[in-house]
Parts: C-alpha cells; sequence; structure tokens
C-alpha cells in the first residue's frame, strides 16, 4: 500500500510578475507560493511530506491538451518587451505576460505532472504541487485568468495515456468555472469534471451560460460534468458540506475514479477578494478528508486561484494536513446550507436525474427562475418556510474587512481549532483476535468493572440485564478504551464483544467522562433503552432489518432495509444523505460505532462508513464490533489505510423512499438534511 505524501515547490515559480498597471491581474502574485510555503513550514508539515522535485514539461506534453500554433506563441513571449507583452496579454480575457511566464509555465505543468506519476506509480499515496501560473481557465489555443498551460487537464490525459487510467475525477473546488477544464472532456465519458463557482446569475466573471447547472457534457460525455452555480456570494462550510454529499459524493463513489484530481483553488475560501465566500480553513480539511476513502486514496491536488494570502496558506495548509492523515478539526458554527445553494443543488440533482443511478427514484424538479420561484411551484404543495426561515443572511463582513481585523481573527479562530493529535492512532482491548493489523496498534488492558459503577448509567434501576456476566466484561475492555481516547491518548480503538446491547452504556460512559454529545451508530440489532432515545445529547442512527416501525424522533432515528436485500448501496446512499448531515449538525465529542454480526452488509462498505466517520470528533471514534471476522478491515480503515471500492452499489427503491420520508421528518431540526426546497 502506497504511503506518504508528496509536496512539489519550486521558488523558480515565483521569477514572473505583472509589469505594468492592470487591476484585473493584480492579485497574482509570486508571494502567493511564498507565504504558502511559509506557512506549511511554520506548522511543521514540510518536513512530513516527501519533496518531489520539479521539471519543466515537454511540448509533446503540452500538446495534449493545445495546439501548435498557441504553443509557439507563448514561447514567443519570452523574447518580448513591455509593450510587446501588454498588447500579447490583451489579445485574451484577464490573463497577464512576462518573460519568464513560458518558463515557469512549463515548470507548473510538470510540476502536476511529477506529482501524478509519483502518485501513480506508487511512490506515495496522495500530494499537493504549489504552482503558478494556475491552470483551469486556460484553453486549447488561449491563455485566459491567469492561467497559460491548463495543468490538471492536461494531467488526466497524461494519466490516461502514459499509465491507461480509465476513470479520472476532477474535483475544481477553486471559486471560479474552469472553463478551460470543462471544455477538454465535455465529450469524454472517462473523465468526471465536478466544478462549483461564483456564478450570481451570469453576473460573475467568466459570465459564461456554460457554467451554470444545465452545462451537463455533450455527446457520449453527457452526465460527466457537472457544474454547481453558486448565485450568491457568502456560501459558507454548510454550503460546501450540502454540495458534496447531495452531489459529489454520491456520483464519485457510483463513477468509482482511480485517480482524483484536484483543482485545488482556495479563492473559495473566506476573505478571499475574489470569491467573497465564507468558508473556514478547517472545511478544506473536511472537503480534502472526504475524498480520502476514493480512488484507492490517489489524490493530487493542484494550486489554481487563492488571493488572500493568509486564507489561502491557513486553508491550504489544512488540506496537507488532511492528506497526511490528521483528522479534521471539528466545524464550528450552524450547519444549515443557505435557500440559494439549497436551490442550486436541487437543480443540478433534477438535470443530472437521467445519468446517474443515486438518483433514479429522486423526484426531480428544476427550479428555473429562482427570484420568482414562487410562479413555478405550487406553494401548498411545498412548503417553503422551513428553508426560507434558515437563510443565513448573507453578509459581505469579509471584503469590507481590513487585513488587520482579518489576521486578527484568523488569529484566534486558529489557536480555537488546532490541537494536537494523539501520539497513538488506534488501541484495543479484549481477547486475543488473530488479526495482523491489531499487532499495529496499542494493547489496552481490560479493567474489572462493579454493578455499581454501571447500574448508575443503566435507566430506571433496570440492573436486570447485569445478571449478564458477559456484559459486564464487555464494558471491562470498552470503558478503558473511551477513557483513552478521550483523554487523547490514543485517536480511536476497537473492541469485539459478544452483543451489542454494551454499546449504549458506552454512549452514556462517554457523556459522564466529559464528551458534551455523542454519535451512536448501532448497524445490526441491539437494544436500545428507551431513555436514551430521547437523550438530546446522545444522537443515535439505528441501522438494521427489522421490520417492526420504531418511533422515530429527532434524536433516535431509525433506518430499516426492507428484509432480503443487499444493503451496500443503501448504506452509502443513506451515508451521504442522512448520516453525515445529521451527525455534522449533532457535533459529537466522540463517536461510537456497533456492528452486528450479520448485517447483510459487506465488511468494505462497513470500512467506507468507519473512515467517514473519522471526519467528527477529531477521528474519536470507538468501534464496537460483535464479530472478529470484520476487525481485520475494520482496523485497517481505523488506521487510516486506504480502501479499496465497495463492489456494486445497486440501490432499492424501497429503501430510498424510506430514506426520503426520513429526511422529511428531520429536516426541520438537522438543517444540514434539507437539500431541495420541498
Ligand atoms: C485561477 C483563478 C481567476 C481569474 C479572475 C479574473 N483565476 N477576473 O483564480
Ligand atoms: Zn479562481
Amino acid at each position: 500500500m502506497a504511503s506518504g505524501t508528496g509536496l512539489i515547490y519550486d521558488e523558480r515559480m515565483m521569477s514572473y510578475n505583472l509589469l505594468w498597471d492592470f487591476p484585473d491581474c493584480s492579485i497574482e502574485i509570486p508571494e502567493r507560493l511564498s507565504a504558502s510555503f511559509d506557512k506549511l513550514k511554520q506548522y511543521g508539515l514540510v518536513e512530513r511530506c516527501v519533496q518531489l522535485s520539479v521539471r519543466e514539461a515537454t511540448e509533446e506534453e503540452i500538446s495534449l491538451v493545445h495546439s501548435e500554433d498557441y504553443l509557439e506563441a507563448v514561447k514567443s513571449t519570452a523574447f518580448m518587451n513591455v509593450e510587446q507583452l501588454k498588447s500579447f496579454s490583451y489579445k485574451y480575457d484577464a490573463v497577464y505576460f512576462h518573460p519568464n511566464s513560458n518558463h515557469c509555465a512549463k515548470l507548473s505543468l510538470g510540476a502536476t505532472l511529477q506529482l501524478v506519476d509519483a502518485v501513480m506509480s506508487d511512490r506515495i499515496r496522495n500530494g499537493m504541487a504549489l504552482v503558478r501560473p494556475p491552470g483551469h481557465h486556460s484553453q486549447k489555443s488561449d491563455a485566459c485568468g491567469f492561467c497559460i498551460f491548463n495543468n490538471v487537464a492536461i494531467a488526466a490525459e497524461y494519466a490516461k495515456q502514459r499509465y491507461g487510467t480509465k476513470r479520472i475525477l476532477i474535483v475544481d473546488w477553486d471559486v471560479h468555472h474552469g472553463q478551460g477544464t470543462q471544455n477538454t472532456f465535455e465529450e469524454d465519458p472517462s473523465v468526471l469534471y465536478f466544478s462549483w463557482h461564483r456564478y450570481e446569475h451570469q453576473q460573475f466573471w467568466p459570465n459564461l451560460k456554460d457554467s451554470d447547472y444545465s452545462a451537463i457534457g455533450k455527446g457520449s460525455g453527457t452526465g460527466f460534468t457537472i457544474n454547481m452555480p453558486w448565485n450568491k456570494v457568502g456560501m459558507g462550510n454548510a454550503d460546501y458540506l450540502a454540495a458534496f454529499f447531495s452531489i459529489l459524493l454520491p456520483m464519485a463513489y457510483e463513477f468509482n475514479p482511480e485517480l482524483i484530481l484536484v483543482s485545488a483553488g482556495f479563492d473559495s475560501a473566506i476573505g478571499d477578494p475574489e470569491g467573497e465566500m465564507c468558508a473556514t480553513p478547517e472545511c478544506f480539511a473536511h472537503l480534502t478528508q472526504l475524498l480520502m476513502p476514493l480512488a484507492n486514496g490517489k489524490l493530487c491536488f493542484v494550486l489554481e486561484g487563492g488571493y488572500n494570502l493568509r486564507s489561502l496558506s491557513e486553508s491550504l495548509c489544512m488540506t496537507v494536513r488532511a492528506l497526511l492523515g490528521n483528522p479534521a478539526p471539528p466545524l464550528i458554527g450552524q450547519m444549515q446550507p443557505c435557500l440559494s445553494a439549497v436551490e442550486t443543488i436541487q437543480n443540478v440533482r433534477a438535470m443530472h436525474q437521467p445519468y446517474w443511478k443515486f438518483l433514479k427514484y429522486h423526484e426531480a424538479h428544476i427550479i428555473k427562475d429562482p427570484s420568482t420561484k414562487k410562479l413555478n411551484f405550487a406553494i401548498e404543495e411545498h412548503n417553503f418556510e422551513s428553508v426560507e426561515a434558515t437563510d443565513p443572511e448573507k453578509n459581505m463582513t469579509m471584503p469590507s474587512m481590513e487585513k488587520e481585523d482579518f489576521d486578527v481573527f484568523m488569529d484566534s479562530h486558529m489557536k480555537n481549532i488546532l490541537v494536537l493529535a494523539p501520539s497513538e492512532r488506534t488501541a484495543w482491548a479484549g481477547d486475543e483476535i488473530k488479526s495482523a493489523k491489531l499487532n499495529q496498534c496499542l494493547k489496552v488492558e481490560a479493567k474489572e468493572i462493579s454493578m455499581e459503577e454501571v447500574s448508575i448509567l443503566i435507566s430506571g434501576g433496570d440492573t436486570a440485564q447485569l445478571e449478564n456476566k458477559s456484559l459486564l466484561l464487555s464494558l471491562g475492555c470498552i470503558f478503558p478504551l473511551i477513557d483513552k481516547i478521550s483523554k487523547r491518548e490514543v485517536q480511536n480503538g476497537i473492541v469485539v464483544v459478544p452483543t451489542l446491547s454494551s454499546s449504549a452504556i458506552a454512549a452514556r460512559y462517554g457523556i459522564t467522562i466529559g464528551a458534551s454529545r455523542v454519535l451512536l451508530l448501532v448497524v445490526g440489532e441491539a437494544d436500545i433503552p428507551t431513555d436514551i432515545k430521547a437523550d438530546e445529547k446522545i444522537l443515535v442512527v439505528y441501522i438494521c432489518r427489522k421490520h417492526d416501525t420504531m418511533g422515530v424522533n429527532n434524536y433516535f432515528i431509525p433506518i430499516c432495509w426492507k428484509e432480503d436485500n443487499e444493503c451496500d448501496g443503501d448504506l452509502l446512499y443513506a451515508t451521504f444523505e442522512l448520516i453525515l448531515p445529521l451527525a455534522y449538525s449533532h457535533r459529537p465529542e466522540l463517536v461510537i460505532l456497533a456492528v452486528g454480526g450479520n448485517t447483510g452488509i459487506e465488511a468494505l462498505a462497513l470500512a467506507h462508513l468507519t473512515q467517514l466517520l473519522q471526519l467528527f470528533a477529531e477521528g474519536q471514534i470507538l468501534v464496537i464490533s460483535q464479530a472478529s471476522d470484520l476487525v481485520e478491515t475494520l482496523t485497517s480503515s481505523l488506521l487510516g489505510d486506504t480502501l479499496p471500492a465497495v463492489g456494486s452499489l445497486v440501490l432499492n427503491q424501497e429503501n430510498v423512499l424510506m430514506l426520503m420520508k426520513l429526511k422529511q421528518e428531520l429536516k426541520q431540526h438537522w438543517k444540514l438534511v434539507q437539500n431541495s426546497v420541498y
């Protein structure tokens, strides 16, 4: 298994700058690279990465996407004076040339290809290329938007040709639409292009109709271009997460890429003068961590935009930290997408419904004109209030903020969220089990637990279950693990127990020793005591194949599958549609995942779930497993190993409809669950 995170940085890419007064381009400065690298050094991240060297891309490589004439034209700029550079630049939209531009553009592309080579040949698992000029706006025969050669688009072609990569996902989280990349692959079903971007109903640069949700690719590439236009500024963490859960992640799982390229622009982060969005730096750790279970961990990040040096560098460091396997700091603040974001999500899903299995049973309506949206809807049938009431004022505090104020804000924000990760990753307790993976973990001694100790954790003094010897033995393993996790001596833990009835007591115990909120996810049969179902500190999601209807409330959410189906696809669907949004809203400080023996769910699907649950509580999770044959796979996931893809992702209509009904019941209380306006 490939390990290590590559980092590419080379000062030579700072050797071009704007030589005349040209406000459109004044923000693309060399310091963007040095500020990012300095911050990486400051956080001690540089020495944790594998440094990769830069090379110049060859003409043949550039020609994978660009025309001969354009290549020659760019070459000629190396010998131009300022007047000539000026008039050459003005032939294009929002780009400037310098005598070193050609050289730097070749280094920028070369750096990107070096990263792809290192990842595809398994020398490293993932990596980040700090490059300039950026690439995603550049076209076959045009420079555009600070971009000269399209680094990421060429990298995708390169991977296809050199490594025979059959499916590549490009995630373009830069705040601008990467129209150059989109155009390159619009007819190519082997490259799935996802971009979100500030759009404001075409009022924002580059003002293209083709950046709207209706542009979905052409010919055999239809359905493989996904555009998410943001029609308001001020989009924040909840909006970005909702986009990932509702669109990108289920698509990505279905597409099953062999390689992911990220057009990593950080102008989508808070404080950026171009984007005017509100996502905080740690949001990018979450977005990164959400992509890491895919493509066997093969992720190449390539810098695009990002013009607030502080925001750029902090967000970039968060991304690199996630790539290195550090758990993301919890997201703070209200988790509710705004109405405009929900409208965009709904439109994208409606547009893509014919092309994606996970949208097959989805009710699709396009909101044609959001400003007069009520005319397009039967308001009697759809309740808008719930969304509208939650539409937070998209205020513009950031753009008007002075640099000093912003730095003060960032200083205190970063101080609040950054904590030291435990030195040990995974602990286990219990009887000896044959598992090579457990040998890599810390063994924790079980302790003796008395009935008295446990009885206070049990509701209504119902101590009858304590007569069960094995329950006390199980808790004797579970409590020390939770202790170690909460003291941050280890990040996570795993234990095998004979029944899952210990899991509710474990959740209670987590609260008594200091967690404000616990997420308890049970997969399989277990008795959930009634008072836990109503406890607002403990969010219980109970996934089983029972037929009986259980009462739903905001803190007890039963997901009951139809008995006789394979559920792997349904589980993943439920994870993105419901479980992750719920968990982000609850903001647990401890996660407990209890897995039964005979769940009908493949170990690999459970491993993916385990990986995704490490997004919360800084990765503090305890896995309680009833089956010893799951231990190897689940421990591997806790250790942060890369995972193979989940096999079949078939969705069962009845299960999907059941989930939709649940969402309706829960969206009022858990706002992040809402991803359509009805
Ligand atoms: C790479 C990038 C932005 C160009 C903006 C022109 N380009 N107004 O962020
Ligand atoms: Zn940008």
